[in-house]
């Protein structure tokens, strides 16, 4: 029997860091049903290789998150179909290095604060006032396990996407009243770019990572993405936590004397 469920479809989506991994997967999701999209990336060769890819109606923004003037030139001058932005999916991010802290690259450190976590309060900071004016909305956030779960050389990528989880709760109680949502998916061991980025362009270290066993795909968290973002208007998910069937935890460590 046919369910009879309503669902909610965004009327136009931006989407961060579009280009490549998760933010592509999403691109495509949301083309298969036609939804009006703003794509953004920092190259402005990928965002026409990818413009060529889908038939949705779309406009591409170029430029780094970091930069905030960027960002609000960019936002001031959408064209008039794409001022009514309802799903901001922050998907921008990344790791970089695995090297235990104390050995790990100062400038690698601070970048990663600035990826995961600057450039996420400026975005959202700029866009917010749109939703609450239109009292419509939803703010998607790409967390991780590593938000919840810490592993060794983690350190700093576990901390930023800590503040994703947290920063996304609090927000969610500063938005009562305005009837937008916060959601917060938080992917495990995913196969994307996300290891060459992290190993600074070493492909055999990435392949490492997802060698002999079945990770997650760009797909899998597009597919989490969608459904959070097109339930009903008066449900929200806090937060989607997932894993590969093959991923799991460890015991925790305990140090033996002698
Ligand atoms: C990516 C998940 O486990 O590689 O955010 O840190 S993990």
């Amino acid at each position: 029997m046919a369910s009879n469920y309503s669902s909610y479809t965004p009327s136009c989506v931006f989407i961060t860091g579009a280009t490549g991994g998760f933010g592509k997967a999403f691109v495509e999701r949301f083309d298969q049903d036609g939804t009006k999209l703003i794509i953004h990336g920092r190259n402005q060769e990928k965002l026409e290789e990818l413009s060529q890819a889908i038939q949705c109606d779309h406009h591409l923004v170029c430029f780094d998150l970091a930069d905030k003037a960027a960002i609000e030139k960019s936002l001031s001058s959408l064209p008039k179909n794409f001022q009514d932005i309802d799903l901001l999916i922050n998907n921008a991010g990344g790791a970089l290095g695995l090297d235990k802290f104390h050995e790990a690259d100062m400038a690698d450190l601070l970048s990663m604060i600035d990826m995961n976590n600057k450039s996420l309060i400026q975005i959202t900071r700029l866009v917010m006032p749109m939703m609450v004016k239109n009292k419509k909305g939803h703010v998607i956030n790409i967390g991780s396990i590593a938000g919840n779960w810490p592993y060794p050389g983690g350190h700093v990528y576990c901390a930023v996407k800590s503040f994703v989880k947290q920063f996304s709760l609090a927000l969610r109680a500063d938005l009562e009243g305005t009837n937008i949502r916060v959601t917060n998916i938080e992917p495990g061991m995913a196969e994307t770019p996300f290891s060459v980025n992290r190993f600074k362009g070493d492909e055999k270290k990435a392949e490492a990572v997802y060698a002999k066993t079945t990770p997650l795909t760009a797909d899998d968290i597009a597919e989490s993405v969608y459904w959070s973002a097109c339930l009903p208007a008066h449900v929200n998910i806090n937060s989607i936590e997932l894993m590969p069937t093959q991923q799991s935890f460890a015991a925790l460590k305990v140090e033996r004397n002698g």
